[in-house]
């Protein structure tokens, strides 16, 4: 029976960091107050529907080692009725506060796309009936633009202006069902909105698609009174050999040119980050300094591995900066802590799936004690101020503000004789290391 899935898996409680029982909580302690809110409410945990309950184990070179009861057998509806109780128990059991879903994975494609939105609605009532009494509530929905084949060209960037507006069909379906479902953002993250080859693309023409694509989402969305922001999510490659959502930076360029910053913000991911030559951080920091930060895919890559893993996030140190990121513009507003994260494929038991979000919360949450503590200290806000504290003089405020010519400013330099000052990146690195 598939609703006896994790028959025998207590749901999972805190016990304290001495507990040594992979399915309790260590750290995570939902009502401990952090920085005047509580745990819960800082990391705002969502549980992908994709990884955790469509993805059978397959990789390049072979099939399925996740056999589950609710991925065949029976007819398409009939799984997906099944796979929505077994999601259900499995927030239940984790006590989640969110979920994430694609179209695609929550309700089978139909024969029309009529066929496929009808689907789609029938599953979304069985969430909304499951939703006036669990816990749970729906961090982001998106749809699954990607892996029919009528999208291997791209969706808003194919060629072909039929694929645009079957698209439109799919995206405007899956955006009505998350404002039905009360959703607090809506995801778009370009599948395969890039090429492979110049020789058969014309960027210019695919961008301004693209823009004319998200425009018409952000109209829509007014119109119909949803409050969240559309989050893009970069991502520099795979599957498409080049992406137009590279990394933050471009994609902040892209919606200054499409004119829509203010509507449009970002979902990063940690393994899209390292894959775009960046660090988890650097992506946060820059969101945040261009005002277009929204929502984290909490996982990781592989640093030996040139794509797109999606391990569960367990650095704390490296959490600990995207914590002390967050937590230091306050906190999330719509965003969350998304596990765009999968088990391994010899992870097979019913409990791996458990064991691995417990983990990774765990980790999650020691970042953001140990974030809550540097701030408190200003162990590295301290520093930071300092190393730019000539910019606070009046002189250099008004150099900042456009109040003098480069001819005055020259003028000015004739008097001066600048000293270097020390970096002190080791320090710093040691300061980091005592807090974790
Ligand atoms: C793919 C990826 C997606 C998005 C949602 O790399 O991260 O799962 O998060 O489409
Ligand atoms: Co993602």
């Amino acid at each position: 029976m598939t609703t006896d899935f994790f028959a025998g898996i207590e749901p999972v409680r805190y016990a304290g960091p001495d507990s040594t029982d992979p399915l309790t909580f260590r750290y995570y302690d939902k009502d401990r107050m952090v920085a005047g809110r509580r745990m819960e409410d800082h990391l705002r945990f969502s549980i992908a529907y994709w990884h955790s309950f469509t993805w059978p184990g397959t990789d390049p070179f072979g099939g399925e080692t996740l056999l589950r009861p609710w991925m065949s057998g029976a007819d398409p509806m009939t799984l997906a009725r099944q796979k929505a109780d077994v999601a259900f128990r499995m927030f239940e059991l984790l006590d989640a506060p969110y979920f994430a879903f694609h179209d695609r994975d929550v309700a089978p494609e139909g024969e029309s796309l009529s066929g496929s939105i009808a689907n789609l609605n029938a599953i979304a009532d069985i969430f909304e009936a499951k939703m006036e009494t669990a816990k749970v509530r729906l961090l982001w929905g998106t749809s699954n633009l990607f892996s029919h084949r009528r999208f291997m060209s791209g969706a808003a960037t194919n060629p072909d202006p039929e694929v645009f507006s079957y698209a439109c069909g799919l995206v405007k379906a899956a955006l009505d069902v998350t404002h039905r479902l009360g959703g607090e953002n809506y995801v778009c993250w370009g599948g395969r909105e890039g090429y492979e080859t110049l020789l058969n693309t014309n960027i210019g023409q695919e961008l301004d698609q693209l823009g004319c694509f998200l425009s018409m989402l952000v109209d829509y969305k007014h119109k119909i009174g949803f409050a969240g922001p559309i989050l893009i999510e970069p991502k520099p490659k795979e599957p498409t050999k080049h992406q137009y959502d590279f990394d933050v930076a471009t994609v902040y360029g892209f919606l200054q040119r499409y004119d829509l910053l203010g509507d449009v913000k970002v979902n990063i991911e940690q393994n899209h980050a390292v894959l775009a030559g960046h660090s988890f951080d650097h992506e946060v920091r820059l969101a945040y300094a261009t005002d277009i930060f929204g929502s984290i895919d909490i996982n990781r890559g592989d640093d030996l591995l040139g794509w797109d893993t999606d391990q569960f996030g367990m650095n704390v140190p490296e959490i600990t900066l995207l914590m002390h990121e967050i937590l230091k513009h306050g906190g999330f507003k719509t965003g969350g802590l998304n596990f765009d994260a999968k088990i391994r494929r010899q992870s097979i038991d019913p409990a791996d799936p458990l064991i691995a979000h417990v983990a990774s919360m765990d980790a999650c949450a020691r970042g953001l004690l140990a974030a809550e503590k540097m701030l408190e200290d200003r162990a590295l806000e301290g520093p930071l101020a300092d190393r730019y504290a000539g910019w606070k003089t009046p002189e250099a405020k008004a150099i900042l503000a456009g109040e003098r010519s480069l001819e005055q400013v020259a003028e000015a330099a004739l008097s001066l004789d600048p000293q270097p000052r020390s970096g002190r990146q080791e320090y710093l690195e040691g300061v980091l290391n005592r807090y974790v």
